[in-house]
Order: structure tokens, then sequence, then C-alpha cells
């Protein structure tokens, strides 16, 4: 009996009064990871300290459950193949609003705060840029109080881990469960089946209705695994719910009952390996039919999971539009159109155009690349064989779209066939971005320049179709992750002058202008930045051996190799520098630590010789005793969300110079800016809002735009003409070519020259010059350090517009028409005293 009125006591699981967090701690080392203190080892501590804080979150999580399932209230479900989210313990902690108090139990306790954090295995499910800002636009979904849930794959293996060995890529598998993950809770009671394989047959049921079944080959079950994704000092903690694939009992059994167990056993590897291992390629489809059964196997799980929940309060399907907004992250999921169709019309017997209403009302899509090799399309036959229902769902609606293609654009076949969601030039193929497209109610590139680019080439004629459709969603990275627990004394110095508003409404950093003035200040925010670069030298000493100084003018440039992003040509400007600083040793320039972290896609050749190429050219220039500590070339290994974290506010200059019109947004240049990085780039991207926000005068520019780009490869671009041109240049180009990086060998990186001074299809040579000139105004400014931290200062102060809290608010307003919910605490489990 629950008495009239409980006296409270601190209850183990959720109190945070400094003895009950230790007592809980202790609990949870001895009752889960069954261990004293004496005999634990990091990870344990490490584990105790999360379960600790996820009993502090449960409350929150399942009353937004709660309310999210009986309230009438519109959701947000965001389908996405990847989740980066990063490490979940300290993030968990500044949301909650407990980190000075856990802090101060854990050290009371004889343990170290740091060290705990940082045992943590972050959950690697994704490749870059796409998946990492899903990460940002939980956060912001769950502090804007919008109920949303995430829904992806619960990839056994992530993006591998990186290793350098004699400079070149190694991959090695990332076993990120292998210690236990405290995060997540399965849901096996909320597991469904995915079809595969077989085919159709039409029939007609007791009311001479005709319909289609499929009769598929296999069928795989998928378990729904949820993590909490808590919002900044609010009570909403969503869900971000990953499927994991398992054999179907009953299959087992038809095989042993017949006495086939290896025929059984082979099923259930089959099944289990549609999640095993997330595809690291950024940008780049494989084709592969194992990656078609992972979208497939998400997207099915997912609808049918929203179908559930509908279902729990509402008599059928006819509002589903109105309580689901369903964004599509790329065209990942986009067979979710055909999908959503195919239960409407197939389970829930709804006729075609009422469920087309639906659906059409239901979809958005957000398109994040122009390059035509992202561009994913699927072989008919592979598609066919796999999903054969599907397929003919999606014939349907490719000749109803059709139809209306004829009456907007009558007798002209050019546009049929630019338009169909089948390919037939050709091989045939299934476009996924045309079924993406015809099947949502809006389509937004994600930064102004890229969404225009959309409308102006790649999805044109849908544009001249359904102009409004086609909006923009500037891209945001999250100031919670990105400048609060990543730059403590940054984000405390902020604080102390214009207090803490500016974590949940960023556009307060404005404030911080007036402050540029200030001398003091400009002092302290010199003493922070040097304190994190204090650390990233001693994480570099530690990581790779290299001592660099760190008062040197640290240039960063993190993220994907890809040719387009051109770290190659960052290359081409340290070698400029080496060589002015050997033929001239008193060249007045600042001393300089180049630092590079990324991945390549195992398969991308000149990704993987564009790394060797890095660190070729560190190994000379590091161990040049003419150029000491004036000029060091790091590559750090296996960059991630956690070293992201690093090295973001440890960063003076960002690089962020691809090739114009190709980086349809970046979101890597928005934390660096955040963290008082000066930004040297191009107008790419959403680079061009960034200048325009903190102001050209703030901002390092160099380069073609895209207009020049285009008209430069319209005209028939000769790269050899850049290289006779310019004697600078050339001496780069022929030193690489003699095998000077390369202990004498022409081999190594013959590609990559060749490449340039023949077909160079991202313009490094045309950009080279004026690449260099504004690297040399980059080392005149540093000079005048006064000047450079007013800058550094007008860069934080103005980046507001950059926090996917912003993001997120566009997509509510103009795209999702949803409201946010604020979430009662109701106490689910009393205590008597
Ligand atoms: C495409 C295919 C497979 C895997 C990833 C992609 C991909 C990644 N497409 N676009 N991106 C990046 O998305 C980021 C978030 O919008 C952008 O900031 C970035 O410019 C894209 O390259």
């Amino acid at each position: 009996m629950v008495s009239q009125n409980p006296i409270k006591i601190e209850d183990d699981r959720t109190g945070l009064e400094i003895q009950t967090l230790r007592r809980a701690i202790l609990d949870n080392l001895f009752y889960i990871q069954g261990k004293f203190p004496e005999i634990a080892t990091k990870n344990d501590f490490y584990l105790a300290l999360a379960y600790t804080i996820r009993d502090r979150l449960l409350q929150r999580w399942l009353n937004t459950m709660q309310t999210e399932i009986k309230n009438d209230v519109k959701k947000v479900c965001y389908l996405s193949a990847e989740f980066l989210v990063g490490p979940h313990l300290e993030n968990n902690l500044i949301n909650l609003g407990i980190a000075e108090k856990v802090k101060q139990a854990v050290t009371e306790s004889g343990l170290n705060i740091k060290e705990l954090i940082e045992a943590e295995e972050e959950p690697g499910l994704g490749n870059g840029g796409l998946g990492r800002l899903a990460a940002c636009y939980m956060d912001s979904l769950s502090s804007l109080e919008v109920p949303a849930i995430g829904y992806g794959i619960r990839y056994e293996f992530g993006i591998f881990d990186q290793e350098i060995k004699d400079g070149w890529q190694v991959e090695i598998t990332d076993k990120w469960l292998q210690y236990g993950n405290p995060w997540e809770i399965a849901r096996p009671e909320a597991s469904v089946t995915v079809n595969f394989g077989g085919y159709t047959e039409p029939y007609t049921d007791g009311h001479n209705q005709f319909h289609v079944r499929w009769v598929p080959g296999y069928v795989v079950k998928g378990i729904p695994y949820d993590t909490p994704i808590t919002g900044y000092k609010v009570n909403t903690v969503n869900t971000m719910r990953l499927w994991r694939s398992e054999a179907c009992e009953s299959f087992d059994f038809q095989r042993f009952n017949v006495g086939d167990y290896y025929g059984a056993v082979d099923d259930k590897v089959n099944s289990e390996n549609i999640t095993k291992v997330l595809y690291p390629n950024d940008e780049q489809i494989e084709g592969k039919e194992l990656r078609l059964r992972q979208q497939y196997f998400f997207v099915s799980c997912s609808l049918q999971d929203m179908i559930r929940i509908h279902l729990l309060n509402n008599p059928n399907l006819d509002n589903f539009h109105e309580q689901w907004a369903v964004q599509l992250n790329d065209t990942h999921p986009a067979v979710a159109v055909a999908e959503l169709m195919r239960l409407l019309v197939d389970i829930y017997e709804y006729e075609w155009g009422k469920a087309w209403n639906i659906v059409e009302k239901t979809f958005a899509y957000t398109n994040h690349t122009l390059l035509p090799e992202a561009l994913e399309k699927w072989p008919i036959e592979i598609f066919g064989n796999l999903l054969p229902r599907v397929l003919e769902v999606i014939y349907e609606i490719n000749r109803r779209f059709l139809d209306q293609v004829r009456i907007k654009f009558p007798n002209d076949d050019g546009k049929i066939s630019t338009l169909s969601i089948i390919d037939e030039s050709g091989e045939r193929y299934v476009r996924m971005a045309h079924l993406a497209c015809i099947g949502s109610h809006h389509i937004n590139g994600v930064a102004e320049l890229h969404s225009q680019l959309v409308k102006d080439t790649i999805l044109h004629d849908f544009y001249l179709l359904w102009p409004q459709k086609f909006t923009n969603v500037t891209n945001g990275v999250t100031p919670r992750r990105w400048m609060v627990q990543s730059n403590p004394r940054l984000s405390k110095l902020i604080t102390s002058k214009i207090g803490d508003g500016w974590i949940k409404n960023l556009q307060e950093l404005k404030q911080l202008e007036r402050y540029a003035e200030d001398q003091t200040f400009r002092q302290q925010w010199r003493e922070a930045k040097q304190f994190v670069k204090q650390d990233l030298a001693n994480y570099i000493q530690e990581k790779v051996g290299i001592t660099v100084n760190p008062e040197s003018l640290f240039d960063v440039q993190v993220k994907r190799i890809h040719e387009y992003k051109r770290q190659h040509l960052n290359v081409l400007h340290i070698i400029t520098l080496y060589k002015q600083m050997k033929s001239n040793p008193n060249l007045d320039v600042p001393p300089r630590t180049f630092i590079f972290g990324g991945k390549a896609a195992p398969g991308y050749f000149m990704a993987k010789r564009i790394i060797k190429f890095i660190t070729a050219v560190g190994d000379v220039v590091n161990n040049d005793g003419d150029i000491g500590d004036r000029l060091k070339v790091i590559f750090l290994p296996d960059y991630n969300v956690t070293f992201g974290q690093r090295v973001y506010p440890a960063a003076d200059l960002s690089e962020q110079i691809s090739t114009a019109g190709k980086e349809a947004s970046g979101t890597g240049n928005m934390k660096f800016s955040m963290n008082g990085a000066l930004t040297i780039g191009t107008l790419d991207g959403a680079n061009v809002e960034i200048r325009q926000e903190v102001g050209e005068e703030n901002f390092f520019l160099f380069g073609l735009t895209t207009p020049e780009v285009l008209t430069l490869k319209d005209q028939g671009y000769v790269p050899r003409r850049y290289y006779h041109s310019i004697p600078e240049l050339k001496g780069v180009l022929d030193l690489i070519a003699s095998g000077f990086f390369s202990h004498g060998d022409p081999e190594l990186f013959r590609s990559i020259v060749d490449n340039l001074l023949y077909d160079d299809p991202y313009l490094l040579l045309a950009d080279y010059k004026s690449y260099i000139e504004c690297q040399e105004k980059v080392s005149q400014a540093y000079k005048d350090q006064e000047n450079w931290s007013k800058m550094s200062i007008l860069n934080v102060a103005r980046m507001g517009k950059f926090s996917s809290d912003r993001s997120i608010q566009d997509y509510c307003n103009n795209i999702w028409n949803t409201q946010p919910v604020s979430i009662e605490l109701k106490d689910y489990v009393q205590k008597e005293a």
C-alpha cells in the first residue's frame, strides 16, 4: 500500500546526494558487474557509473514514452542508416545537469571521473557528417521537447578502427559491444518480421476483392534496442530505436524438422548478417545486395513499429500522416515510400489512392550530396529478386506518376525518361532519389548553396514539376556536445560574461561581441585556447611520439579522406612552405603544426594513397633538423567523435577547402568556428553562410566559385597550364615526382602527381595560387595576436545560426508541422519509509 503521505527517502536509483550516488555506484559494481572495488577494472567502474546514470534518467525516459504514446501528439521519426552519437556518459551528465555532483561523488570514492568518461567505447554507427548530423538532430529534438524517435540499424561492427602502419591505413574491426553496452535496452517483445525473396501471387478474398500476396523465400526477425537521448535540462528523453536482425525460430524449426541441421544454422547466419557491419563508404555506393537488405530491413521494421504504436490509440491508419512526420536521411531509407504503400494496400487493405494520400503526407526527404558516385540506384534484377512485391509497388507508383508527368509535359518523352523511377538508359535501375522525391511532400538540401544546386542540377526536372516541394534547411550542430562538453574552459569563460542562456539559445552568443574589444578578456580567451592546445600537444606526444610546439599555429583538417575535400591541396601548401624555409632559413612566418585526421573507405585507392602522402611528407619535414619545430605534420590515427571533441577546441585554423559546389554543407566547419578557430575556406556548402555570419573580414576566403568551376570545366580544363605557368607549383610537383618524399621511389606518388597533371577533377592546380596567397595572409594575421583574438571572439559570437536547435526549429516549422510537448514527471516507483 502506498501511504497518503510517503516520507521520501533517497532512492539508490534516483537520489542525487553524494552519499547516495557513491552507494549506488558500489551497488551497481557489485550487483551488475559482480565485482568488489578491489578486483574491479576501469571498465567495471565505468559500467557501474553508467548504470547509475541510466537509473537516473529512466523515469524521464519512461514518462516521455508514455506521454508520446498516450497523448495525441505528432511524432518525428528520423529514419537514418547511420547515427554517429559518440560517447553517452558525459553528455548525459551535462544534459541532466548533474555533472558536478557526480564528479564529486566519483572523486570522493577515490576514482577519476575523466578516466571513467574516457573508458567508454564510442558507438561508431556512422561514417561521418551524415551520421553525426543525425546525432546532433536527436540531441536538439530532445532539448526542444519535440516528440521523436530515431530509427536505424544496430550494427554489431561499426566504422572500422584505423591504425597507421608504415604510414598506411590499416582497418581493424570495431568491436564496440564486446565489453557490454549499458545504454541500450532490448525490447524483444516489440520484435517484428521482415520478408525477403520468394514470389508474389494474386488472390481474391471473400468479398471478391483482388489482392496480391507476397510469398517470401525467407523471413527475418527484427529486434529493437532502445537508447535514451536526453535533452538539455528538460524532462524529455527521446528514444533512438535500432534494429538487430535474427533468424525466425519458425524457420529454424522447419529445417530442424527435416533433419537439416546445417541448413538451419545457415539460415541463422544469413539472417544475422544483415545487421553485422556498417558499410564503411562515405559518399560512394557499392551496390551490394546486403546493403539493400539492410535498408529494407530497418525501414520495414520501423514502419511496422510506427503502425503498431499508432493502432494502440487510433482505430485505423486513416490519420497516420497527422501523427507521424517521417524524415528520410538521404535515400538510404527511401524504400520506405514503397514499403508504407505495401503495408497499407496489401496488409491493411487500403484503396491505392487513399493509401498514396497518406504516404505523400508522411514523408520528407533530405538530400545530402550531389556527387554522382553517391546517388543510389539498384539494378532491377537485384531489387526484384530480393523484394519482388516492393518492386511491383514501385512500378505502380511510377506508372501513376508518369501519367501525371504526361499531363504536365505532353509529348515530352525526354521528361519521361529523366523523371522515371526506373533508369532505362542501359542496364535497368531503380533510382532511389526519384522514389524519395515522388513520395515526399518536401525535399531539402543542407545549406543555401547546396539547396540551390539541387534545384538547378540533379533534381531540376522535379523542381520544374513541383517547385513548392523544394526548400532549404541549413545544417547545424549541438552546442552541448561541441562546446559545453568538449570545451569546458571556453564555455565557462563565456558564461562568466553573458550567463549560460547561450547553451539553449545560441543566438545569445551575440552578447560576446563587445568583449572582442576588451583586452583582459582577449587575454583570458587566449589562455583558454592555450590550455587545450597544450592538452592536444600532450596527446600527440603520447599517440604518435612527436613533440609539437604548443605555441605554434595549429592548422587542422579533420574529416573523411576524399579527393573533393582536397587534403592533398593542404599538403601542396605544406611542401611549398617547406621549400621556402629550406631556401630561406630566415623566412619570417609563425611556426605551424599541421594536424590531419580522417578515415579512407577501404576500397578507395586514391584516398588511401593520400593518407600515405600526408604521412610521408610528415616523415621528411618532421625529421629535418633545419626546420625544427617551425613545421610539423601530424596524422592522428582513428579520427572519431571522441577525438573530434579534443581537436576542435585546440584549432587555430580550420581547413574547409573543398572544390566549390562539392561539399553539400560540412558540419566540422561549424564546430571549429564555435570553438574560436578561424576558417580558411572556399565558397562551398555552409562556408558561404558562416562567412556571411562572421563577416568577410574574419574569414580567409580563396578559390574559384561554383560558377567559375563550371565554366572552367566547360571550357576544357588543362591542369598542366597551371603547372607550367606557376614556378612554385612546378617545383612542388617535381619534388614529389622525384621521389623526394618516398625514399627515392618515383612510383609511390605517381598516381597522385599524374592525376593532378592530367585530370585533376577537383581543380587543385587551378586553386593552388589563390590558396597559397591566402595562407600567407593567415601567417601574417597570426603574428598580430591581439587582432587574431578579436577575430576569434567574433567568430564564436556570431555562430548562433549554426546550432542544430535552429535547424530542428526550421524542420518543425517548415516541414514537419510538429509542436513541443513538455513532459511531466510522474513517479513509477514510490517507496514507503
Ligand atoms: C552518402 C552516401 C553514403 C554515406 C554517406 C553519404 C553522405 C554524406 N552524403 N552526404 N554526406 C555528408 O552529409 C553531411 C550532413 O548533411 C554534409 O555536411 C556533408 O557535406 C555531406 O558530404
